[in-house]
């Protein structure tokens, strides 16, 4: 196996609208991401990713671009970025940029000149297409509810837009489009930045002719994932790669919905030709409802281990793995998998935790999950700000005819705004995130769960993220060992071992509310507990408490 700095990193990811504001306007910005260095280097983190500072309209707060070179106003100014930029470096953080090239704003240049005729040079910047009888070109539905197509009458036309209706696709078989993206982001690498994260990479290809798609749940439109790994994704990735990537020392990690394993070997493989690693959906996935993302289930553990089982096993050697359960997208995790009762919250965050980065990969950290942040108790639709929720929810209740008492907790339990609610920085009003009024709703929970207690606290979450980084930094094994899963049936333990040479570690965690026993294989028993999130217990004796968790090292 290669080594390489981004597969011995941690990644921090940061949704800068959320994090830290600077100026008491209620929104996160830069000049807030630089104040808060101090404490990414103290937690030990080595790459920052950074969700869009670009500027944007906002419709999907900052996924949806008006310019790729020139920042979004809420967040400051490019000497703002520059010297963020300046002082990450200084403090050994590296930055990766959002890169979100599926689509663009409907407000960036290249859209409002395609709109404006037929015969515009920018015309073939995206997709459109006739009406076919008098309707949509095809059945594609959105990501973000009603149809993939917006008819623009100035034209008379379709534009595709697979996300928001004010996200139009750029058409990626047009080689002029390659071209400006590639020299766009060749302009980012020559500021000095260090990778990026590709935005829904896997969608740029569309499948040839535009087919119908089978039908979502809802039943109303075909799934826009028909999008997913496309005849000619590989092909463009090898021309950015042979274009851009390859002439810096970058870290690249494809957003890839709808991967599979083995379009993943491609995407990332070891040869480097495309990207270094992708970030797969199926493990996020196995919580959904009936055809729909929406739920109130927990994540099941025993499909969950097989999952992530596979992608351990199926791409040690071949490509590499990235590892999370949190991002900007998803609930958060303690809420999830976890239990966020004033029990076991901490407990159980650092249980997971454990059992994420002790994997084969990179493993990535998002704003507040160092702090078991929890989901938001959220009472009423309006509370929302995330479209897709929104959409989802009006949609659902409406023509799809779902009962909103019904639905309600599934969106509230599912939310993308559940990841979104402020970072919660002490205890006093608006838990530290400004001065103002937050753009959405502060946790309530902050007066207890923030990160001037846990700093200052040697075993809360904050210190043992600490802990679970350093390890990985002081440990090839971790970084590099191959996996092998045990008790894949067990309903409550999560339990694999790693090795490498004649090293070997076992982790296990209980990510139930019952005690259970382990029967801790021999050659473990004089083995060293490099970490554990009851530290009171002498783990050797098999007994496992409700969400208790440790890795042990063979002895040598
Ligand atoms: O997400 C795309 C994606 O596939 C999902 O995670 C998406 O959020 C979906 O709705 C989940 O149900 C990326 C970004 O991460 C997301 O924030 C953007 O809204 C989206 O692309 C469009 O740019
Ligand atoms: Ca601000």
């Amino acid at each position: 196996m290669d080594k390489a700095w981004w597969k011995e990193s941690v990644v921090y990811q940061i949704y800068p609208r959320s994090f830290a504001d600077s100026n008491g306007d209620g929104i996160g910005d830069l000049n807030g991401i630089t104040s808060k260095l101090d404490y990414l280097q103290k937690l030990g983190i080595d790459v920052i990713w950074l969700s869009p500072v670009y500027k944007s309209p906002n419709a999907d707060n900052g996924y949806d671009i008006s310019d790729y070179e020139a920042i979004m106003d809420e967040f400051g100014t490019m000497e703002d970025y520059d010297r963020m930029l300046k002082a990450a470096h200084e403090h050994g953080i590296r930055i990766v940029m959002d890169l979100v090239v599926n689509h663009t704003s409907d407000e960036h240049k290249w859209f409002i000149e395609s709109r404006s005729s037929r015969t515009n040079p920018k015309r073939d910047y995206y997709i459109w297409r006739d009406p076919v009888d008098g309707h949509e070109p095809n059945n594609w539905g959105s990501c973000f509810s009603g149809s993939a197509w917006k008819f623009d009458e100035k034209t008379g036309q379709y534009y595709l837009h697979l996300f928001a209706e004010k996200q139009p696709d750029l058409n990626w078989t047009n080689p002029k489009v390659r071209r400006e993206v590639f020299d766009m982001m060749t302009r980012w690498c020559e500021k000095g930045i260090d990778g990026f994260r590709m935005d829904v990479i896997s969608l740029i290809s569309k499948p040839d002719g535009l087919p119908d798609a089978p039908v979502m749940g809802g039943g109303l439109y075909g799934d826009p994932n028909i999008c997913a790994n496309g005849p000619h994704v590989h092909e463009y990735l090898q021309e950015m790669r042979n274009t851009v990537l390859s002439k810096f020392d970058l870290m690249t990690v494809g957003e890839c919905a709808g991967v599979t394993l083995e379009e993943a070997k491609k995407y990332a493989n070891a040869a480097g030709t495309e990207l270094n690693m992708v970030f797969q959906f199926e493990h996020v996935g196995l919580d959904g409802g009936d055809g729909i993302k929406w739920s109130t289930k927990k994540l099941p553990l025993v499909p969950l281990k097989e999952n992530l089982s596979k992608w351990q096993n199926g791409l040690d050697g071949v490509a590499w793995n990235s590892l999370y359960f949190c991002n900007h997208d998803q609930p958060r995790i303690v809420s999830r998998l976890g239990n966020d009762s004033d029990q076991y919250r901490e407990r159980s965050a650092k249980a997971i935790a454990t059992v994420l980065h002790m994997m084969q990969g990179t493993p990535y950290v998002y704003q507040g999950e160092e702090l078991g942040m929890t989901n938001y108790p959220w009472t009423s639709v309006d509370e929302f700000n995330d479209l897709e929720s929104v959409n989802g929810y009006y949609e659902l209740t409406g023509k799809v005819g779902m009962d909103p008492k019904e639905l309600f907790p599934m969106i509230a339990h599912k939310s993308r705004d559940n990841a979104r609610t402020p970072m919660q920085w002490d205890d006093s009003e608006n838990a530290g995130f400004t001065t103002g009024k937050p753009w959405l709703a502060v946790n309530p929970n902050y007066t207890k769960v923030n990160a001037k207690e846990q700093v200052s606290r040697p075993d809360s979450v904050f210190h043992y993220y600490r802990k679970l980084i350093s390890l990985r930094h002081s440990s090839e094994l971790i970084v590099y060992g191959h996996y092998e899963l045990l008790l894949p049936d067990d309903p409550d333990l999560f339990v694999y071992r790693r090795y490498l040479g004649d090293e070997e570690l076992l982790c296990a965690a209980n990510l139930s509310e019952h005690a259970r026993t382990l029967d801790i294989p021999e050659r473990f028993r004089d083995g060293r507990v490099l970490i554990q999130n009851i530290p009171e217990h002498d783990v050797k004796d098999g007994n496992m408490a409700p969400y208790e968790a440790y890795v042990i090292r063979k002895a040598r």
